[in-house]
């Protein structure tokens, strides 16, 4: 059994044996609900195409500071993801607003990560995202409980981001994000990264050529070759990345951080030279 999970059951094992409740220290329950985020710095947002919603980051003014002064992210930090449907027009595309940004509907989740010295500890090697821990609240302030019992999948999916302490939206965060359009690149083996598409959906190259994708999207995607162990770094708005392909064939993409995008590269079996 993992040590996350059997520390849970020694505490649903204490109260169901009618002992004290000790504080684990193990997981989502030891974050709470951030009453009155609304208030706080909100130092992003993110038009989410492939889920159609509209998200709002929120941290304090003093983190906010801290990471701009070029601190490292402080104990304690509490960040928040607010979760909104978007406004869909007649076709049920999102709406834009007159900044061309997507319009927030209906709060729909309250996701927060929390980072306290020692919190890393319950969470095994693999997973653990230094001392970060996750939880997800509905609208109403209440535990998701759901979304709890899968805690897992938060620190998975926010563990390639290591390298700038698991926190995704950093360069927001750090006031580094660059706020101008990302020129498409329009070569044979490009492929562009745009509103959460691919484009070309299918490029076509040769045996022993490399395909190079461009992020020009605010939110970060990464290529992963289905069946292959082959995948770009994590690309943030601007960056570029290429995978070589040595065989001819057929191969499906899509992004590890949103699986729904998909993309086939077709590669040509190698012309000789004349
Ligand atoms: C499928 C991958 C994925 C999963 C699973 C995931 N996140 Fe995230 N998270 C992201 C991405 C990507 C962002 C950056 C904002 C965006 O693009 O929507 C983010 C941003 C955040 C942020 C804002 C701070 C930051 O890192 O940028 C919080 C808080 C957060 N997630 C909490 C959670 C919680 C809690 C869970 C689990 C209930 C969770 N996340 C699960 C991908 C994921
Ligand atoms: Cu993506």
């Amino acid at each position: 059994m993992k040590p996350y999970k059997s520390m849970l059951v020694v505490a649903m094992a204490a109260v169901a044996g009618g002992l004290v409740m000790v504080n684990v220290n193990a997981g989502p329950e030891q974050i709470r609900f951030p009453q009155g985020f609304e208030t706080w710095t909100r130092y992003g947002d993110v038009d989410r195409h492939d889920s159609k919603q509209y998200r709002e980051l929120y941290t304090s003014a003093a983190v906010v500071k801290s990471v701009r002064e070029g601190k490292p992210i402080p104990d304690g930090t509490v960040l928040v993801m607010a979760i909104y449907a978007a406004k869909l027009d007649e076709k049920g595309d999102p709406a834009k607003g007159s900044d061309g940004r997507f319009v927030k509907d209906k709060l729909s989740a309250v996701t927060v990560m929390e980072k306290r010295a020692g919190w890393g500890a319950a969470v095994p090697e693999e997973w653990r995202n230094g001392d970060w821990q996750y939880a997800s609240f509905t609208p109403d302030g209440q535990p998701n409980e759901k979304a709890n019992a899968n805690i897992k999948n938060c620190f998975v999916c926010h563990k390639p981001h290591e390298k700038q302490d698991f926190v995704i939206s950093l360069a927001k965060l750090s006031g580094t994000f660059p706020t101008s359009a990302v020129a498409l690149k329009t070569g044979a083996n490009d492929v562009n990264i745009a509103g959460f598409k691919f484009g070309p959906g299918t490029v076509k190259v040769s045996a022993g050529q490399a395909v190079t994708w461009t992020n020009a999207d605010d939110s970060p995607h990464q290529i992963v070759v289905t069946g292959k162990p082959q995948q770009t770094a994590v690309l943030l708005k601007g960056q570029s990345a290429g995978i070589k392909f040595d065989e001819a064939g057929t191969f499906g993409y899509i992004c590890s951080l949103h699986p729904a995008m998909k993309g086939t590269v077709e590669v040509a079996a190698k012309v000789a030279a004349k």
